[in-house]
């Protein structure tokens, strides 16, 4: 469902694959069906747990941002299935660039909430490490991640077709980059440039679109005329796209182009439709550009609560194990909260140190300068005292 249409808009025959329906009940679909056929009920609780988790998260993230705990929140409410869907399938020796609303694809990949937090409380430019969980750093800057990713990805496939080369081919599976990024991101210039060279050098990554209708307030209809998935055609591959609120049609896609990816096949698009239910950020206010209508009808598609209708109705999952999940949820978001109030910033004079790997003149001179100033400053306990006098007088 798109928000708006534009006067102009191209119509597409590009099918709209799915598996779950708006009701939670399967639909058939001749592509994609046969890779979700053997999830598991229990593979589907933990996928609802990592959405409902990753939700519980958000909600603590804007409530920490509302008194004053972080400098800025991004909320990824109703993107839970189009991130923990694409994430899952990967491998951990795949790489993955995301833009900054990923936390559902953070949360999954093994950061620790509390770590998410650490970028938004202003203390770190970073937060977890990347090594570590094969997962870029956030970057702000829309679309930088994206001719990064096709680097990346480049690099992999040469190293390995040299140590192929070299009679000595590594024993794991061909990894495969992910580049996370939105429908606004999209009409940036790297992107194109992303495209040409991932299809020209057979690289493989996976452009992972989620099309929330969304860029703060221009609607998709203003950045597209056409499915975003359709561009993928004029770079020479394949472009999917899939209702993003289903989690197993964004499983099952993401399993078909990682297949691709992995036989040396070149990039696949992957466009999921979904919606970002929320603000753009906890700077922004929705109800100045857009209908409540809209937010309406596109809350009857809530990811969880399909994914909920889908556990109770073909699986028989009781209350119960929704009620515990929600209270496991709330035990994670009270741990997190705790552990970012525990966090001190760190000492401003610091962050000199961090310009370069080694000293250098000029830096020392702007923290002696720094300190200096500083110095000017009565100590803060007299600051204190003097504020006690202030509000009583
Ligand atoms: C290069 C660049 N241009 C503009 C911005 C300002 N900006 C921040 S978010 C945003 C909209 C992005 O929309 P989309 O790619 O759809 O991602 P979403 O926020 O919907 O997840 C814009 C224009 C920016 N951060 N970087
Ligand atoms: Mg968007």
């Amino acid at each position: 469902m798109a928000s708006r249409t534009h006067a102009g808009a191209v119509p597409s025959t590009l099918p709209r694959h799915q598996i779950l329906d708006e009701q939670g009940a399967i639909a058939d679909d001749a592509l994609l069906s046969p890779y979700v056929a053997d999830v598991t009920v229990e593979q589907l609780q933990h996928l609802y747990r990592s959405m409902t988790g990753a939700r519980r998260v958000d909600e603590e993230g804007t409530s920490l941002q509302r008194q004053g705990q972080l400098v800025l929140w991004v909320p990824l409410r109703g993107q839970e299935a189009a991130q923990v869907g694409s994430v899952w399938p990967t491998l951990p020796t795949d790489r993955i660039f995301p833009s900054y609303r990923e936390h559902a694809v953070a949360l999954e990949r093994g950061v620790a909430p509390s770590d998410l937090m650490r970028l938004f409380r202003g203390i770190t430019a970073g937060g977890w490490d990347p090594e570590k969980h094969n997962l870029n750093l956030y970057t702000m800057v829309l679309a930088s991640q994206v001719p990064h990713a096709v680097g990346y990805a480049m690099g992999t496939a040469l190293d390995r077709k040299a140590a192929q080369d070299a009679g000595t081919p590594p024993e794991t599976a061909p990894e495969a980059v992910i580049a996370y990024f939105g429908d606004g991101a999209s009409t940036e210039g790297e992107i194109h440039e992303s495209m040409v060279f991932a299809a020209s050098y057979d690289t493989p990554v996976l452009f992972f679109i989620q099309n929330n209708q969304w860029a703060i307030s221009v609607p998709f209809a203003t950045q597209s005329r056409v499915p975003l998935a359709t561009r993928a055609a004029g770079y020479g591959f394949e472009g999917l796209r899939v209702d993003g609120n289903d989690i197993l049609g964004v499983v099952a896609a993401t399993r078909y182009a990682l297949e691709k990816i992995r036989a040396g096949e070149g990039p696949v698009l992957i466009e999921a439709e979904t919606y970002r239910m929320g603000a753009h950020t906890t700077a922004d206010d929705p109800t100045k550009y857009r209908e409540r209508d809209e937010e309406e009808q596109w809350g009857h598609l809530d990811p969880v609560d399909r994914l909920r209708a889908h556990l109770r109705d073909a699986h028989g999952v009781e209350d119960e194990f929704f009620e515990t999940v929600a209270r496991e949820n709330d035990e994670i978001a009270q741990r997190m909260r705790a552990d970012v109030l525990a966090m001190t910033p760190p000492r401003f004079e610091d962050s000199f140190a961090k310009a370069y790997a080694e000293q250098h003149s000029l830096v020392d001179a702007e923290r002696a300068e720094y300190l200096d100033y500083q110095a000017g400053f009565a100590p803060q306990d007299e600051m204190d005292d003097h504020d006690t006098r202030g509000a009583g007088a």
